[in-house]
């Protein structure tokens, strides 16, 4: 779409289970953010809207971990989300919850909708049951071993391994979460869509409509999605905390999280307009709008696939034109997690850095993991604050700045002759503009960033190229134009840096004397426009970035040590159920060496190993890919449970089972004989 009327821009609705942290501002929030501001810089009309996720297993968990009410949990961590965000600088047009009236009355309408035109397959089949809990199992109500990859803590509806969404009923070995019980079968009825029905049509929307420019990773997963052929899918579930299904015959069921969360960027354009007098429809229904969502990579189903499957059996919504879906931010080189609280929580950190929202978007944007995962790390923050944005954006705002103020008393002085050295740098800075505005587009936003980076640059060399403070004494006419040259670009700068860092394009502005302007737009940036005239009065320089110690980073580091080991404290699993010394004999381990290693393809975790435990030498797969290269265990001594019966995984027979010990780090360890006085096929008991 060439040049549309609007945008309606959405970022993921965040679950209500926990605070934000870095991994989502990285891979969501912080790009929307930045693109949304882009846009209105462009004075485009843009409906950039979020709101939180209070439906759904997570709430529910979270609601029984801390002995409360799921209201009581999504009330707490709504306001906590909204007024980090707000405090962070994102902007979004409205910020909802999918509690809110209008938005069970959307969902809902949206379902009967649906069922009214015979969108839904009706079914009643057998799901997992626990006896114990009296509850169907959906979801993250029970993990189980991905059928794809084998990875064995897989979710209910989603593999974290491997990406792949399924039906519970599809796990191997499941078990309840609730209570760790095996479920049993029960009967319930269900409605289902379709999928299976718009594959064709998504196959020719996506990977052939939009194979030039959609991101790589985001084709990737749709097509191995469309190739493994999609089935119908449940969009209701036995719980009682949702959206209720708006049916008759349907008493104790919702609707599945995932049908109404994405319903939840419809309603909240609606209340959006409500409250602005504005009309929601045309940024859903108009061909003209241009739908984007930001979302991170476990979101690509749902947003690729399910959700526009059900915009299109609506029949009268558009469809987006892109899903720039970012890969995964890591932290000091662990996965974040809400569970262990390894992570950089967002009101945390504006806590203990009230006035440095700009570094973190700084940070999170060059670092951003757009193409893969990425590693936050304390001292890469501490490196870019300095090395960056102190000394090549903050010490060139503030040498012009100061030399204004001493040599002219703050008053832009008249350009006399324009050398070479001067157009050129004025041409350059001309085509930042629309340098940035290139990777904008195409969602490129570190290397948006490094281009507006390359503008700070560009005012540097020029300075130290022209010396001023050295021609001051020998030609003060010449300096003159040099600094009205660099002052321009300032106010370059001042524009261009306002959707990446937004609280120092304020203060740069007002420093300038240009926080008064009301026109300044992308494009005033160009050759016809001249920001700072001569005889504009600017202010005194005051500080856009200050240096971080090393103690400040410390602390960090300290902050994070300390929760992984009141983390690991309490991970130390309780004892088991005792068993009879006969139940112990049955096991026969034995200590055994590997001699082969190698990667079970299209798998993270697995690994394919020929081990000899001394009776004979035996093919075992084992999950401890992510822990160890094949080339660094060759010749690793072992323990072995050798009579496990044999299973296969990802079509490779396992004959038995490494033992293994889980480390501090979250990695895994060998547990292994000491000295090598120990035959393989010893046994251990
Ligand atoms: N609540 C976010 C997540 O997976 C999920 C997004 C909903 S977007 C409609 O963390
Ligand atoms: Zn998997």
């Amino acid at each position: 779409m060439q040049d549309p009327k609007r945008y309606t821009i959405t970022a993921a609705l965040p679950y209500t289970n926990g605070p934000v942290h870095i991994g989502h501002l990285a891979g969501v929030y912080v790009p929307a953010d930045i693109y949304a501001r882009y846009l209105r810089l462009n004075d485009k009309e843009v409906a950039f809207v979020c709101g939180s996720d209070e439906h759904g297993v997570p709430i529910t968990l979270k609601a029984k971990a801390e002995g409360t009410t799921p209201q009581a949990v999504v009330d707490k961590y709504h306001e906590i989300i909204k007024q980090s965000f707000q405090d962070f600088g994102i902007t979004f047009d409205n910020y909802s919850r999918t509690s809110a009236k209008i938005h069970h009355e959307t969902a809902s309408e949206f379902f009967k909708d649906l069922y009214k035109h015979g969108k839904f397959i009706e079914e009643t089949s057998a799901q997992l049951y626990d006896e114990k809990a009296k509850q169907f199992l959906a979801d993250r109500f029970v993990v189980g071993t991905c059928p794809k990859c084998g990875f064995e803590e897989s979710y209910g509806d989603q593999c974290e391994n491997c990406g792949t969404s399924h039906n519970a009923k599809d796990l191997i070995n499941p078990k309840s979460v609730i209570t760790g019980n095996a479920p049993s079968l029960k009967e319930t009825k269900h409605w289902y869509l379709p999928l299976n029905e718009y594959e064709k049509w998504l196959e020719e929307w996506i990977l052939q409509g939009h194979k030039k420019d959609w991101k790589t990773n985001v084709l990737g997963q749709v097509k191995s999605w469309i190739d493994d052929g999609l089935k119908p899918r449940a969009v209701t579930r036995d719980l009682d905390w949702g959206i209720p299904v708006p049916v008759e015959g349907a008493e104790g069921k919702v609707l599945y999280v995932w049908f109404d969360a994405p319903i939840g960027y419809i309603s909240s354009t609606k209340e959006w307009a409500e409250k602005t007098g504005k009309n929601w429809e045309p940024f859903w229904k108009d061909k003209e709008t241009k739908l984007l969502h930001f979302i991170g990579k476990d979101n690509i189903v749902f947003h690729c696939i399910i959700f526009p499957s059900m915009l299109k059996a609506q029949g009268s919504y558009i469809l987006p034109e892109n899903v720039p879906a970012n890969e995964f931010l890591n932290l000091e080189g662990n996965k974040i997690s809400t569970s262990k609280n390894w992570a950089v929580w967002l009101h945390e950190y504006l806590q203990d850095f009230p006035e440095k929202q700009d570094v973190l978007r700084y940070v999170l944007t060059a670092n951003a993991p757009e193409t893969k995962d990425n590693d936050f790390t304390w001292k890469d923050f501490q490196a870019r604050n300095n090395n960056e944005l102190v000394a090549i954006f903050g010490n060139f705002v503030n040498r012009v700045v100061v030399l204004t103020n001493k040599y002219y008393n703050g008053v832009v002085p008249k350009a006399g002759t324009i050398s070479e050295a001067d157009q050129q740098a004025m041409d350059m800075m001309h085509q930042y503009p629309e340098i940035i505005s290139k990777s904008l587009e195409r969602f490129r936003f570190r290397e948006a960033l490094s281009e507006l980076m390359n503008l700070a640059r560009l005012g540097n060399k020029y300075l130290a190229d022209e010396e001023p403070w050295k021609q001051i004494k020998t030609d003060p006419e010449r300096v003159q134009t040099i600094m009205y040259v660099a002052l321009q670009i300032a106010s370059a700068l001042s524009v261009l840096s306002e959707p990446f860092l937004p609280f120092t394009s304020k203060k740069l502005k007002e420093m300038l004397g240009l926080d008064q302007k009301t026109d300044l737009r992308w494009q005033t940036v160009g050759p016809d426009k001249v920001l700072l005239p001569a005889d504009h009065t600017i202010n005194k320089a005051s500080l856009l970035f200050a240096k971080i110690e090393d103690a400040e980073i410390q602390k960090q580091i300290d902050k994070l040590e300390a929760s992984k080991a009141s983390n690991s404290e309490v991970t130390v699993e309780p004892q088991k159920q005792t068993i009879s010394f006969e139940d112990f004999t049955k096991l026969d381990i034995r200590i055994g060496t590997i001699l082969e290693a190698e990667k079970v393809p299209k798998t993270k975790k697995l690994l394919k190993l020929k081990v000899d435990v001394g009776i004979d030498t035996r093919t075992i797969v084992s999950g401890i890919a992510e822990s160890f290269d094949p080339s660094d265990i060759i010749g690793q001594r072992v323990t072995v449970l050798i009579n496990l019966a044999p299973r296969k995984l990802r079509g490779v027979e396992s004959q038995g089972m490494i033992l293994m010990s889980d480390t501090q780090d979250g990695k895994l360890s060998f547990i292994e004989p000491v000295g090598d006085t120990v035959a393989n096929g010893e046994k251990v008991s």
